[in-house]
């Protein structure tokens, strides 16, 4: 019934503002829905008890973990980690099994969830500032270096619809403090910054009145903040975007969990993932039952969507694979491939979303969704306008929360990221089952994967299939010009005895990661 309550939205409270979100997707020809007059009729129909039932925008509350793999979870399948809150989410609501970052790595997934645009169209493409290596096969673009201030963001949008928006954690989509989540329409914000140990972070932007303890772990202290944000919230809905630096390097975590993780690994005879990384997930599990406790104090768990993602793929090891300087992270079989690829690893990932009056609980679905969707998403589901003058590439993924096993109105999804990152550059297009990674490095080269029969990318079936793969490449080159893409070209320079070199884009010097050291594990070392 409650569902049926919320298909309705287009005729209560919120009808007006729910049939024009509706009606915008209608124009942009991405969606198709009842025309407003024949809503209106349905629910006339179907009576007045659910249009009185109807529930008003909910609170929303994103949480997105940093460098969490696909197969990190007890959820997703993991027996090593132990994340019942998280699992306990997925039972509450729906787990998608393909769902991708738009990145594979930060600053592009962050581009994308603010802006409801592939971060092609932005410039977007690297961490921000990105690796540079000179002496490769290409040239690799720059990437812009903050999220421009005319963007909509996903909390102007739903702060034009009333809510009140708040962000805690790392942000890194600009480093100056003018392009800062308070200039980007968050009321609230507490920016952290440093790694995880105590007394090594703090709040860099926004609300500095809250310090951490002296003994307090960074996924703790981000915890706290947003339960701080939730326990401050008045009648209003609000929107808050709790971004943790977990489980991101260098790995860090209390003594106590991460012996208990060295003793598990010791008995089951695990070599991955790596126990302080496995001491970390259970950390941000923590994070989320705190989030999920402090919503379930005010009795608001009917009123409030629950969204658990992470920005891209987990990490085998650090970028330099210095020995010592950190082991070997996490494995993200069965896919293929880590952060920084555009192999399933790199940007499949968790999302879960829990809210009982609308999605079914414990599900799943195998809709192909992307983090630029949850800007219509989000826009839709709070009867928001979605901005006038600025092109979403994403769909609303509504119906698929409502009916798991809707398929949704979309060709493709894309991929572009034309730099040196833990391989070499390419965009990729899925399509179906079907994907193609096209390399931009100047050897023409392309790989074509069926995922339904072959998940782990173990096939090349570009020779095989050159109908299936030359079509696929066609639409990538044709959507790459459509966003008007930023392409690598031919290093005049190329020498491939140096082609590893990494040089700093801050300082133009080499990066000298052969004397890099180990951060220390826990607070005993
Ligand atoms: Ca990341």
């Amino acid at each position: 019934m409650l569902q049926g309550a919320f298909g309705e939205t287009a005729t209560g409270a919120n009808g007006r503002a729910a049939a024009r979100s509706h009606c915008r997707y209608h124009h942009t020809g991405k969606f198709r829905l009842m025309k407003p007059a024949l809503a209106l009729l349905a629910a006339l129909l179907l009576g007045s008890p659910l249009a009185a039932a109807q529930p008003a925008p909910p609170n929303i509350v994103l949480i997105m973990a940093d460098d969490l793999g696909w197969a990190d979870l007890g959820c997703s399948g993991n027996d090593f980690v132990e994340t019942p809150a998280i699992d306990r989410l997925a039972r509450s609501g729906l787990r998608f099994t393909d769902f991708y970052a738009a990145g594979a790595v930060c600053s592009p997934t962050r581009c994308a969830v603010q802006s409801g645009q592939n971060q092609a169209r932005i410039g977007i493409t690297a961490h921000i500032p990105g690796h540079w290596r000179p002496f490769e096969r290409v040239q690799t673009p720059l990437t812009a270096m903050a999220l421009p201030l005319d963007t909509v963001t996903i909390a102007e949008t739903l702060k034009s619809a009333g809510y009140r928006t708040g962000y805690i954690g790392k942000w890194h989509l600009g480093n100056g403090p003018e392009h800062q989540p308070a200039h980007q329409g968050y009321d609230y914000s507490a920016v952290v910054g440093g790694p995880f140990l105590p007394g090594r972070f703090r709040v860099v932007h926004g609300d500095r009145s809250v310090t951490p303890g002296p003994e307090q772990f960074r996924t703790d202290f981000e915890a706290q903040l947003a339960e701080g944000f939730i326990d401050r919230q008045q009648d209003t809905p609000y929107f808050l975007m709790v971004s943790p630096y977990a489980v991101h390097i260098p790995l860090a975590s209390r003594w106590e969990l991460v012996e208990k993780y060295r003793r598990k690994a010791a008995a089951t005879g695990s070599k991955l993932p790596h126990p302080v990384y496995a001491a970390m997930i259970e950390e941000l599990d923590g994070l989320v039952d705190r989030v999920v406790a402090a919503i379930e104090r005010r009795d608001e768990t009917d009123r409030t969507m629950i969204i658990f993602t992470s920005d891209n793929g987990g990490l085998f090891r650090r970028y330099d694979y210095q020995p010592d300087a950190d082991d070997d992270v996490t494995s993200n079989a069965p896919l293929r491939g880590e952060k920084g690829q555009l192999y399933e690893g790199g940007i499949r990932v968790p999302l879960i979303v829990s809210y009982p009056p609308l999605v079914p609980p414990g599900t799943t679905t195998d809709a192909v969704a992307i983090s630029y969707d949850f800007h219509p998403t989000l826009a839709a589901v709070a009867a928001a306008d979605l901005p006038e003058n600025q092109t979403i590439d994403g769909v609303s993924l509504l119906p698929v929360l409502r009916t798991p096993d809707t398929s949704l109105p979309r060709q493709a999804i894309h991929f572009h990221f034309p730099h040196y990152h833990h391989h070499r550059p390419a965009s990729a297009i899925r399509e179906g089952d079907w994907k193609l990674i096209d390399y931009l490095d100047n050897t023409g080269e392309a790989e074509l994967f069926n995922l339904r029969t072959d998940l782990g990318e173990t096939k090349n079936l570009a020779a095989e299939k050159p109908g299936r793969a030359a079509d696929l490449k066609r639409k990538l080159t044709a959507w790459r010009r459509e966003v008007v893409a930023r392409l690598p070209v031919v290093n005049p320079v190329h020498d491939p005895a140096r082609a590893a070199e990494w040089y700093s884009l801050r300082d133009g010097k080499p990066v000298p990661s052969g004397s890099r050291r180990r951060f220390p594990p826990t607070e005993r070392d």
